[in-house]
């Protein structure tokens, strides 16, 4: 089964030619033809080894030689036409999708305490390039502006902000701000596409929910670390092997006062590091190896942080802010240091945890984040950062295996302890958690994801646009239930708009980094997951689904409503009819059968 080998260049599987080559025959394993480009004295590295069946990397190299990179921060641009103005609203040829309902000041979101004046325009091209995963090797692929990861946002709360996409790639698109409290319009959902060639406006308000309806924000709410990725139907996972991620960060009062207060280091400053984690698998031309029928889950035997295949990076005698990123489309890591030394877990997914905790190795599944402290004042002078977790196809892991770990990166420790670092220890106090109450609740939903006819579904049914599986009261909290139903595979489901808090794993309480919020729950094999959610401020439609992205272009995906009592979804399960004013998407385009937008 896994004998073919398909030399797909990722850059361009553009819609109509997407089904045509998934279905041509396979080029097979003489696509491999001999073609061994040597570096040096570099040889094979051990670490490649791989368990799996498929071709492995034909490149040798000297692993942990090349710098950690570490994206430039975005700047904001003037953009023309303006956003929200005549040439760039709905319809219009220049910003083709125009502007969400949401930018206006007199949306229901938008209180007296509503910052519009500090809006920040920025810019972003889905632009085909090149990147070096392997030093040397020019591998095509499609980044945010021309970069992988993509340029980091710096975000403030209460700071609004327009970012303008533009297609140029020749996939569909669609940009999701994971962990992100945003309207449904800007919220990347799968079938509002930005077409190649067509540019479209986000707005992110930079807002979290209010403690009621017109009340005061409630900042427990307010996230850390979000990032930005591809959310495009059908696409996602071929976008994401195309290198469509980056980090979007976010600071409030209280964390400036943590950093202020030294307990936590200044955002984004030289202690302060992105590491995204994904996985690649490179033919002997440089090209990534992609598989269109592989829906399994993609593994790559090339361990990338931040775009590049195991990298170096320097680090003082100090503590480091280093915010984890599961970037893989399917791989699972479990991390722990080389020498044991012990992590100290901040936050998880998007949001700082109540307080610090301990945590000598950790699970990072696609999609979710850890935002974690690693001490360096003791450390050896070199130090490798290892993935405990075998993984032989892309269901899930096979175990954690402490004892063979095999690194993934490594730090240069340099120089005496760092006088006056960072105070931040086991116990520290960070975000203040709220719970939902058991007396808020309104309505018990149950989402089981299984395998059925051999396709992935939840609740037995696939993705459907027109359809709104849930209508949660807007405002309101509910309870639910995600099980998970097939056997070993894993299934980490992510819910957008805003946090959720878990309440039980199979029946038992979460650990205290899994107490607080998240905005994906790992289902493991056989797993059930119960959390509290509210749905405030914006109605829908708004996805969760699996982040196996395979899986979730495989259909295992679902969308809720939010209506205020009394107000029904539009989604009828007859019709697409979400207003173009939300959708973004004008009707003549709709009405464009080459589009396809939701069949
Ligand atoms: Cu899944």
């Amino acid at each position: 089964m896994k004998q073919k080998t398909v030399k797909a260049n990722v850059q361009n599987p553009s819609r109509r030619s997407f089904l045509t080559r998934s279905l041509a025959p396979m080029a097979g394993v003489a696509a491999l033809a001999p073609f061994v480009k040597t570096f040096g004295k570099a040889a094979r590295p051990e670490l490649l080894t791989d368990p799996t069946n498929l071709p492995p990397t034909p490149f040798n190299f000297t692993p942990f030689t090349v710098p950690l990179f570490k994206p430039p921060v975005i700047q904001p641009t003037a953009l023309t036409p303006a956003p929200g103005s005549a040439q760039a609203s709905l319809g219009s040829a220049a910003v083709y999708h125009g502007i969400a309902p949401e930018f206006s000041k007199s949306h229901p979101a938008h209180g007296a305490d509503w910052n519009d004046a500090a809006l920040k325009t920025y810019k972003v091209d889905i632009l085909p390039t090149t990147q070096q995963i392997l030093p040397g090797v020019e591998t095509p692929c499609a980044g945010y502006n021309a970069i992988w990861p993509g340029p980091t946002f710096l975000s403030n709360f209460n700071e609004p902000c327009v970012v303008r996409v533009t297609n140029h790639g020749d996939t569909e698109t669609s940009l999701h701000l994971h962990g992100g409290h945003t309207p449904a319009h800007a919220d990347g959902h799968p079938n509002f596409y930005v077409h190649p060639g067509k540019t479209r406006d986000y707005y992110y308000p930079n807002i979290v929910p209010r403690e009621h309806p017109g009340g005061p924000f409630d900042m427990s709410e307010a996230p850390s670390t979000m990032w930005y990725h591809d959310h495009g139907n059908d696409f996602t996972a071929i976008n994401a092997a195309s290198c469509h991620a980056g980090f979007h960060l976010f600071t409030d009062d209280l964390e400036k006062q943590l950093i202020a207060s030294n307990v936590l280091p200044p955002t984004y400053g030289d202690t302060d590091v992105p590491l995204a984690f994904s996985d690649r698998r490179l033919n002997a031309d440089g090209t990534q190896f992609w598989d269109p029928l592989e829906h399994d889950g993609y593994l790559g035997d090339l361990i990338c942080v931040n775009g590049n295949a195991f990298p170096v990076m320097k680090v003082q005698r100090r503590k480091y802010r280093f915010r984890f990123l599961g970037a893989a489309l399917a791989r699972v890591f479990h991390f722990k240091m080389s020498n044991n030394m012990p992590f100290l877990m901040i936050g998880n997914d998007a949001w700082l945890l109540p307080q610090a905790v301990g945590a000598t190795s950790f699970t990072l599944t696609p999609a979710k984040r850890a935002d974690v402290i690693i001490d360096f004042r003791n450390a050896p002078k070199e130090v490798f950062l290892q993935n405990a977790y075998t993984q032989t196809n892309g269901r899930g892991p096979d175990k954690i295996d402490l004892a063979n770990a095999k690194p993934v990166m490594k730090f240069i420790v340099e120089g005496a302890p760092v006088a006056n670092d960072i105070k931040v220890a086991v116990g520290t106090r960070l975000r203040p958690h709220v719970p939902i109450l058991p007396s808020e609740i309104q309505t018990t939903r149950v989402f089981t994801f299984e395998r059925g006819n051999g396709v992935w579904q939840v609740n037995k049914e696939l993705w459907d646009p027109r359809r709104a599986d849930a209508q949660p009261q807007l405002n309101g909290a509910e309870r639910w239930i995600l099980q998970n139903k097939s056997g070993g595979w894993w299934h980490p489901i992510h819910i957008h708009l805003e946090a959720h808090q878990i309440q039980k794993i199979n029946g038992s309480r979460p650990s205290a980094f899994n107490a607080a919020k998240v905005d994906t729950s790992i289902l493991e094999g056989n797993t059930t997951v119960e959390l509290f959610m509210k749905f405030r401020t914006f109605t829908g439609p708004i996805v969760f689904h699996c982040h196996n992205l395979n899986h979730e272009d495989m259909r295992m995906m679902k969308q809720f409503d939010p209506r205020p009592p009394g107000s029904p979804s539009p989604l009828t399960g007859q019709s697409f009819s979400v207003p173009p004013e939300i959708c973004g998407i004008p009707a003549e385009e709709l009405a464009d059968p080459h589009n396809h937008l939701f069949l």
